[in-house]
Parts: structure tokens; sequence; C-alpha cells
């Protein structure tokens, strides 16, 4: 078997585990990332549009930032569509200035993976079998196998940055975790068009036939949503019906400046939320999808996993640097308060957006009284833009 030391081993080459092995090698902690897919599949995974400032802020300041500020598009406001109104959230207004910036997940993975080749920390794609032991003692250990080979890696601490169905929660005795969980009754059924989007800014849509999300990744590149039902079959969403459907929920105004053209991705993707508590057992952290996922309502999924990293990656350097593990056992609370939050603010947003069966029902009925006032209120106003910006990292 092939032996190996680092300090930080992490699981999982997604913006979590790559974010957190950049700002490692940046204050010179050394880092192995094991990842069970290819560089080519991770890059090609087609999620999240929408940072937040705070993750903006981050990925300047480790000087991540040069392709993401020429190439993506930042954002002011976005609009609230309902019963043939379209009402502008204007986020900078309400924010002080605040904006986000819409730049794909896509992306982002490849500016990550190319500053870690650039730096030469070594990342091994097409590792099988990843296993976690002793994670509870001094000395933890990762085994592996690639190339046909085994390997092990001992390390000072394991990151698991390997998204919701990985291996590091379940790493964790059941007895020590608590979850908590939220099912929806529907997906989100996603397409990627090559066409210009019909609207310069976000379009979120509640309307009788269900959510639609106007979206983008480029002036060239349209990224559409609609709510669906979870068990819905891609075969009977020919592009045709797509658009239709989307014209009909996003509205006239919308219908009228939507360009069409052949889908180069589509998909569907159940939402849910999900909270392991907590997210530290020893010297195994849970980062990322590893411990919560969010509906994609409120664009946070990606932006929670930079604000773990962020608390990760300090809590280790101010180990190393002075000895200091008040970081690393306060790792779990600090992160658990930022991550409820935001589970908060998805799942009201879901809610709010969304059909739930009878449109003459009482719960419809508060959520067209709740949209009314959010209209008309500014506080009310101002209490999404917050959230949708981003609370402080
Ligand atoms: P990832 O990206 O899932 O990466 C985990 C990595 O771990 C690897 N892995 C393993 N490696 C080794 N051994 C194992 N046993 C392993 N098991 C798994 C996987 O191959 C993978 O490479 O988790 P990470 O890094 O925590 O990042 C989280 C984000 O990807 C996620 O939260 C977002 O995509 C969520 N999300 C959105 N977030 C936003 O902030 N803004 C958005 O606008 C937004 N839109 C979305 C979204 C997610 C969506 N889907 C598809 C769920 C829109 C959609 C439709
Ligand atoms: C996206 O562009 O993929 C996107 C944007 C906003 C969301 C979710 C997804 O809330």
């Amino acid at each position: 078997m092939a032996r190996q030391r680092t300090q930080v081993a992490i699981v999982g080459a997604g913006p979590a585990g790559l974010l957190l092995g950049h700002l490692l090698h940046l204050a010179g902690v050394e880092t192995v990332i094991l990842e069970r897919q290819s560089r080519a599949y991770v890059e090609a995974r087609i999620r999240a549009g929408v940072l937040e400032q705070g993750t903006v802020d981050l990925l300047d300041e480790a000087n991540l930032g040069a392709r993401m500020r020429r190439e993506g598009l930042p954002h002011g406001g976005f609009d609230l569509a309902y019963d043939g109104v379209r009402h502008r959230i204007d986020l900078a207004e309400l924010t002080g200035g605040k904006r986000v910036m819409v730049y794909g997940q896509t992306e982002l993975t490849k500016d990550l993976g190319d500053a870690r080749a650039a730096a030469g920390s070594p990342t091994i794609y097409e590792a099988a079998d990843v296993s976690i032991h002793g994670a509870d003692s001094d000395a933890p250990i990762l085994r592996y196998r690639s190339g046909g080979a085994e390997h092990e890696i001992a390390c000072d601490f394991i990151a698991a940055c390997d998204g919701s169905h990985g291996i590091g929660r379940r790493s964790i005795p059941a007895a020590e975790l608590k979850t908590f969980e939220r099912v929806y009754p529907f997906g989100w059924l996603g397409i990627l068009a090559e066409v210009p989007p019909c609207s310069h800014e976000l379009i979120y849509a509640r309307h009788e036939r269900g959510f639609a999300l106007a979206s983008m990744r480029s002036p060239a590149r349209s990224r559409y949503y609609i709510q669906c039902p979870v068990d819905e079959r891609l075969e009977d969403w020919p592009d045709e019906r797509i658009w239709a459907e989307l014209k009909l929920r996003l509205g006239p105004e919308a219908a009228a400046a939507m360009t069409i053209g052949p889908s180069i991705e589509k998909s569907i993707a159940p939402l849910r939320s999900f909270v392991a508590e907590p997210m530290r057992w020893g010297r195994l952290f849970l980062a990322g999808d590893a411990a919560h996922i969010v509906p994609p309502t409120g664009a946070k999924g990606l932006n929670l996993a930079v604000s773990d990293v962020r608390l990760l990656s300090r809590a280790c350097v101010a180990f190393y640097k002075s000895g200091q593990s008040a970081g690393i056992d306060g790792y779990s609370q600090a992160c658990l308060a930022r991550v409820w939050k935001a589970v908060r603010f998805s799942w009201w947003m879901t809610q709010l957006m969304h059909k739930f069966g009878d449109n003459e029902s009482f719960e419809a009925r508060v959520q067209g009284a709740e949209l009314s006032y959010l209209f008309g209120s500014r506080a009310a106003s101002q209490a999404l833009a917050e959230n949708y910006v981003g609370l402080p990292f």
C-alpha cells in the first residue's frame, strides 16, 4: 500500500473542497484532495448561478476574482412576478449598495481547478472507495483506490466537502448526529440554451400553473427553471413544451422578449432542506452540501459552502500558526448559526413562490397576501433584499 502524509486531507473537489484547498494553500497549509469523478465531469455539472456579495469579496481577496470580474454580471436587483404584475426588488438601493454576481458554478469550479493546478497542489481525481478511519483519534487516515492500487493518507484533519451523497457525513456514528429535513412535493426542471436572456435581470414568478425562474449565464446564454412534479419524466418535456410553459408563467412581457432555441442541458432537481448537526466529529469536519442542503429558490447553496470553508480555513490556519484550537472547537456552532438563517430564508422563499396544491386554498390566499405585502412594503422588501445579497459572513 502506498502511504502519504498531509496536513489537511479534503474529500471532494466541488467548490467547497477546491476553495478550502486554495485558502489553506495561501496560508502555507498543505492539502491533498480526493475526488471520485474526473476533472472534466466535475467542471461540466450545471448548477448554481448567483454569488452573494460576501462570496465575491472573498474570491477577490483570495486572488480568484479576475475572470469573474471580467465575465460575471453584477446584478443590482431582480423581479418578482405575481398575478400579472412585475415588481422589482432593488437590491442595491435596499441594502446600501450591495449586489450579487451572476457567474456560473461551472466557471468558478474551472477557476478554482486552474488555481490549484498552478499552485501544484495534489488533487487525485477518480479516487475510488474513499474511506475515513480514526477521525475521533489524533491520527486520522483516509484510504482510497487509484490506478488499481490501494493508497493511504495520514493527516491532522479531514474536511468532508463531498456533497450530500458523500461518505463524510456517513462516517460519523448515527448516534452523534442530529438531522433535520423538509422534502418539498415538487422539483425544478432546468434548461440551458444558447439564446439571449428575456430580461437583463432575474425574474422569479409565482403563477397559478406553478413557479418559474428566468436566469442567465451570460448575455448570450439563458438558464430557465419551472416547477414540476418530482417524478416527472424528462422525455415528456420536449423543448417546445418548456418554452411554452415558461412564456405562460413568466408573463406576456417576458414572453415577448424571449428568444427560444435548442436546449444544451436539461435536468430535473428535487427540492429539499436538510441540516446535519454538529458539523464536526473529532478531527472530521463537514462543509458545504455534505452538511446541509437548501432548495435553490434563494440561491444560497454554493454561498453557504463558501462561508463554511472560510471559517474552516481560518480555524485550521489559527491551529497551525499559533496552536489555538478555539476556531476548530467553535467551527460547528459558528457555521450553523449562519446556515440556519439561510435555511430559513430558502424555505420561506420556496413557500412563497411555489404552487402547493390547490390555488383556491387558504395557503394560496396567504401566499397572495404576502406577495402583495412585499410589493407594497419597503420593510418587507428590505428583509428579502438583505437575505438575498447574503447575511454577513
Ligand atoms: P458539490 O458541488 O456537490 O461537490 C462535492 C464533490 O464531492 C465529490 N464526492 C466524492 N469524492 C470522493 N469520494 C466520495 N465518496 C465522494 N462523494 C462525492 C463529488 O463528485 C463532488 O465533486 O458540493 P459543494 O462543494 O459543497 O458545493 C455545493 C454546491 O454545489 C451547491 O450547494 C449548489 O450547486 C446549490 N445551488 C445553488 N447554490 C447557490 O449558491 N446559488 C444558486 O443559484 C444555486 N442554484 C443549486 C442551484 C443547485 C442546483 N441543483 C442541481 C441541486 C441550482 C440547482 C438546479
Ligand atoms: C441559476 O441561474 O441557476 C439560478 C439562479 C437563481 C436561483 C437558482 C438558480 O435562485
